[in-house]
């Protein structure tokens, strides 16, 4: 992923995650230019901060990717946990389902958006579950299952601190 945003320069910048988030299909419509630029603007807030230069290095998604992930699957020391998927996987996806579809996960973020970002709920869930798909339907078929968020995880982790993986 980091590779199709930063189209193989080592960094993205904002304008490489606008083509992005455009590429993935956010924005159009009358809104379009402005859900981009919030989806943007969310982006680079959570990736671009050491240092915050406007440019996000692989270093720095490795570090903060895991804010993009549901803050219920952090534990006490904000780490990944991979014993919480089970049960934020069937919070998405409803009870007794095997693969949660992109309504799922923008339902599931839509519900989570809190203060001053409210507003923009409908857009950040949009731009999210798009994210989402991307990052985490390997075949193509617009369904999530639980062992590609248990492997997105694994992944993080061991990028992070390899110590960690088992
Ligand atoms: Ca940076």
């Amino acid at each position: 992923m980091f590779d199709r945003v930063s189209q193989n320069t080592g960094s993205i910048d904002r304008p490489a995650v606008v083509d992005y988030l455009k590429k993935l299909g956010v924005g159009g419509g009358l809104l379009g230019g402005q859900k981009v630029n919030k989806g943007a603007d969310a982006f680079m807030a959570k990736l671009d901060t050491s240092p915050a230069d406007g440019k996000v290095t692989w270093e720095e998604f490795v570090a903060e990717s895991r804010q993009l992930l549901p803050a219920q699957l952090r534990d006490g020391q904000g780490r990944l946990n991979p014993a919480l998927i089970p049960q934020v996987f069937s919070e998405i996806a409803g009870t007794n389902k095997s693969h949660a579809t992109r309504d799922d996960i923008a339902r599931y973020v839509a519900g989570r958006v809190t203060g001053a970002a409210a507003m923009f709920a409908g857009t950040i869930a949009d731009a999210s579950s798009k994210l989402a798909l991307d990052a985490l339907d390997a075949d193509g078929d617009g369904k999530v299952q639980q062992s590609d968020l248990e492997h997105l995880v694994s992944d993080i982790n061991a990028q992070i601190d390899p110590s960690l993986v088992g």
